[in-house]
């Protein structure tokens, strides 16, 4: 079977499994959120990552029942957080354009929110400046429903997508998280960040959270703070974890 073969039947089957990565606060350096990362966990102990299955998930149309999936996943997971005392934790889900296709986002968004109960400030969705830049259809309507639900938005991958910049002002999000290959050099030489610091005085003038992903080194983590960068993600704290593995995390580091 090839893997587009396989993909249905594990999705019927909820073979998946949503791994979480904490997302630092520079200042205060309390964990504020936890990102949901899907994984593909195989019989033979090893693991599918996503950037193999969800291009497929996409083209299949799978990515709407995968996506709900973890929709439902990740609000239950953070509600669950709040019981343990958590109580100010922030749930990021990715989100794909294929998922804007048949309109039905505000309402399956609606639909995880209420059962889980998490409040809706607690959810927010990773946008690519994809979806953000499609003019066409009813991608622009739909985030406004979802946001009229309290619930707020990161852009994603930050100067690598098609970078209209008329969005950001129009489109307010609460987050700007910036592309790991602008962060993987920092801390080699002295003038190595300039596109790091103008896109954190971006975020800073539009009123949004600068989020640098990918730190993997003290030396970046240093440079950052310096910059005024305000949230922070990375193997320097933790690689994304499964369920119980990021649950002894949030007990172990101060969260919000
Ligand atoms: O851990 P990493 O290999 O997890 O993830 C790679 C990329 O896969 C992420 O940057 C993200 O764009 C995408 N991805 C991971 N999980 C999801 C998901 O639940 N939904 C969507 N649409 N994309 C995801
Ligand atoms: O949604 P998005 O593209 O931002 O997902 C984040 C991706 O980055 C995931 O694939 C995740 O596993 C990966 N990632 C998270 N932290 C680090 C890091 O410190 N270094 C590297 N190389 N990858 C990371
Ligand atoms: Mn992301
Ligand atoms: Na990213």
């Amino acid at each position: 079977f090839t893997l587009i073969q396989r993909l249905r039947p594990a999705v019927q089957a909820n073979e998946f499994e949503v791994y979480y990565q904490p997302l630092i606060d520079l200042a205060s350096n309390e964990v504020q959120a936890v990102e949901a990362l899907l994984r593909w966990p195989q019989k033979d102990g090893s693991m599918i990552f996503p950037d193999k299955f969800i291009p497929l998930a996409e083209s299949s149309g799978l990515i709407i029942p995968l996506g709900a999936w973890v929709l439902n996943q990740a609000c239950e997971f953070c509600a669950k957080q709040h019981e343990n005392g958590h109580t100010n934790l922030t749930v990021a889900v990715n989100l794909s354009f294929a998922q804007f296709k048949d309109g039905t986002l505000p309402a399956v968004v609606e639909q995880a929110l209420q059962n889980s109960r998490l409040a809706p400030q607690f959810l927010e969705l990773e946008l690519t400046e994809t979806i953000l830049a499609d003019e066409n259809g009813t991608t622009g309507e739909q985030l406004e429903a979802i946001k009229s639900l309290g619930v707020h938005f990161a852009i994603d991958d930050f100067g690598t997508g098609y970078s209209n910049l008329n969005y950001l002002q129009t489109f307010s999000a609460r987050k700007l998280k910036i592309d790991r290959i602008f962060i993987n050099t920092l801390g080699i030489g002295e003038n190595d960040a300039p596109l790091v610091a103008a896109i954190i005085s971006i975020a800073d003038s539009l009123g949004m959270k600068a989020v640098a992903e990918g730190i993997e080194s003290k030396p970046a983590l240093e440079k950052l703070i310096k910059m005024g960068c305000d949230l922070g993600q990375g193997y320097y704290w933790s690689k994304p974890l499964p369920a119980p593995e990021v649950e002894r995390f949030l007990s172990n580091h101060p969260t919000k």
